[in-house]
């Protein structure tokens, strides 16, 4: 069975601290898939649901401290259950307080997955990328280089996301062709992806799948995006949302075997 096939059939709990601009279509983008969304930031609780999720996924689009110490509750209390965590450091790099909450961030809690731009990447491991707000500058780099060393100094799997999307535990490296320049002109394309990856992982009992659930995450997603983009046949990008999260829930485990463009190899 394909991982998506086991996202639908399983139906599992993620759990999202995420910001203010995206929390709806994250929560819309998840039940379209297949997963069952639950947003929930208070000190109180987190830790609780964190626990029972199936994933976490924590972002710091819209950061605070009161949020900044959410993220690391859920996130601690993930890493004691193990449950999978994804850290999407939204904007690391453009305000030194998000670098340093950032670099707090993956301190404390130990990230499985951790999926941005090649700004954000480079500012979470200490390195320097232009960056514009939320949005990776144009700054120029080797970007599969810059990913192996994120996911080797954090030991985790990391994905790098823009035309083409870098997938890595640091020892194989995949590239992810799918996807359609509409995408940049919906906020929270990103975010939603850290969820639907967190979705992907949720279903992996084997950690040793866990680079290629996540590598058919990044596919499914840029493919939903194509076919959207050919339903909302150049009607403008409010048109392109709608018919994205309705190609979320229909695209098929064998739309994604046909066309998912993905490369593999080992870093020599
Ligand atoms: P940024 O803030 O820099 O836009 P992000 O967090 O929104 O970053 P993206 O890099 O935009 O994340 O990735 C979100 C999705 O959009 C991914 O599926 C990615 O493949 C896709 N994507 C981004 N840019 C392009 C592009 N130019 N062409 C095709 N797909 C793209
Ligand atoms: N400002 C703070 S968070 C946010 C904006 C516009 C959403 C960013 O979403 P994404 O997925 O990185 O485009
Ligand atoms: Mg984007
Ligand atoms: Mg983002």
């Amino acid at each position: 069975m394909s991982f998506l096939q086991q996202v639908r059939s399983v139906n599992p709990l993620i759990h999202n601290i995420t910001n203010v601009v995206v929390t709806n279509f994250t929560a819309n983008g998840l039940l379209a898939l297949g997963a069952s969304p639950f947003m929930a930031f208070a000190h109180e609780e987190v830790e609780d649901v964190a626990a029972m999720a199936g994933a976490v996924m924590l972002n710091m689009g819209t950061l605070d401290p009161y949020t900044v110490q959410s993220i690391k509750l859920a996130g601690k209390a993930a890493n004691r259950a193990g449950v999978p965590v994804v850290f999407d450091p939204v904007g690391a790099g453009a305000t030194s307080y998000r670098t340093a909450s950032a670099h707090e961030i993956v301190a404390e809690v130990k990230v499985d997955i951790l999926r941005g731009n090649v700004a954000e990447i480079a500012h979470v491991i200490g390195e320097n990328w232009q960056i514009k707000g939320v949005d990776a500058g144009g700054g120029t780099g080797d970007r599969k280089e810059l990913a192996l060393r994120a996911a080797r100094k954090l030991g985790c799997i990391v994905v790098i996301t823009g035309e083409q999307d870098i997938v890595t535990d640091g020892v194989q490296v995949n590239t992810v062709s799918n996807g359609h320049a509409l995408l940049t002109q919906v906020t929270g394309a990103g975010c939603l992806l850290s969820s639907v990856v967190a979705a992907f992982a949720a279903v992996v009992n084997d950690t040793e799948q866990r680079l290629k659930a996540v590598t058919e995450a990044v596919a499914c997603y840029g493919l939903a995006a194509e076919l959207a983009a050919i339903d909302a046949g150049g009607q403008g990008t409010g048109s392109f949302q709608m018919a994205f999260l309705n190609r979320l829930s229909m695209v098929t485990p064998e739309q994604v075997d046909g066309h998912c463009l993905i490369q593999r190899h080992l870093d020599s």
